[in-house]
């Protein structure tokens, strides 16, 4: 960054605004004024946040609910191309996906918010991981045993895993949450936003 220049400064490329301007419904002012809230957030001159900046800017979009455990799992879910860092085209896709999208949109982000190893299925194991995030942004965490996640896990395994190969595909988990509201109250980390 040259002398005198001053993040502000730092415009967006052509290629980004039509990026976004087709996968969502922000409008040019929208996504300046969204680019630099972003830059606000990362003091480097990386132009992406990384796991920390991005918790940090997370909770600062949902303050009223305790999402201190999810912000991680969402970290991982936007970072779409798995660099570790979330770039500004990556958020905001996912930022109106998440908030604005139709349900089956939060279902993909939600997908992407339990595979854990990006590999495309969701184990047990996962399951386990993320809703302990769940159960908090629920309030549901006041002192649930290990039974409780368990029995949870096991639910759920046994709902969404039609074909029963121990894993639910990103089908079998939004075809799954799409007809089942219960789940759906339980899993989705974007219903309420
Ligand atoms: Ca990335
Ligand atoms: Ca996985």
């Amino acid at each position: 960054m040259g002398a005198g220049q001053s993040k502000g400064d730092a415009i967006l490329n052509e290629s980004t605004y039509d990026v976004i301007t087709k996968y969502t419904k922000f409008k040019r002012n929208d996504i300046l004024a969204w680019h630099e809230r972003f830059l606000q957030q990362c003091p480097d001159d990386t132009q992406t946040m990384n796991k920390e900046q991005f918790c940090k800017f997370y909770r600062e979009l949902r303050p009223q609910e305790n999402v201190n455990r999810l912000s991680e799992c969402v970290f991982r879910a936007f970072d779409l191309n798995g660099d570790h860092g979330v770039s500004f085209t990556e958020f905001l896709m996912a930022f109106f996906a998440t908030t604005e999208a139709p349900l089956e949109q939060k279902l993909r982000y939600a997908f992407n918010v339990y595979d854990i190893d990006h590999n495309s299925s969701i184990d047990r194991n996962e399951i386990l991981l993320v809703l302990r995030s769940m159960f908090e942004l629920l309030g549901m965490d006041a002192k649930p045993d290990k039974y409780s996640y368990e029995m949870c896990a096991d639910n759920i395994m046994k709902n969404l895993d039609v074909n029963s190969d121990e894993r639910i595909s990103k089908e079998e988990f939004i075809e799954g949450l799409k007809n089942d509201p219960f789940l759906r109250s339980l899993m989705n980390p974007f219903q309420h936003i």
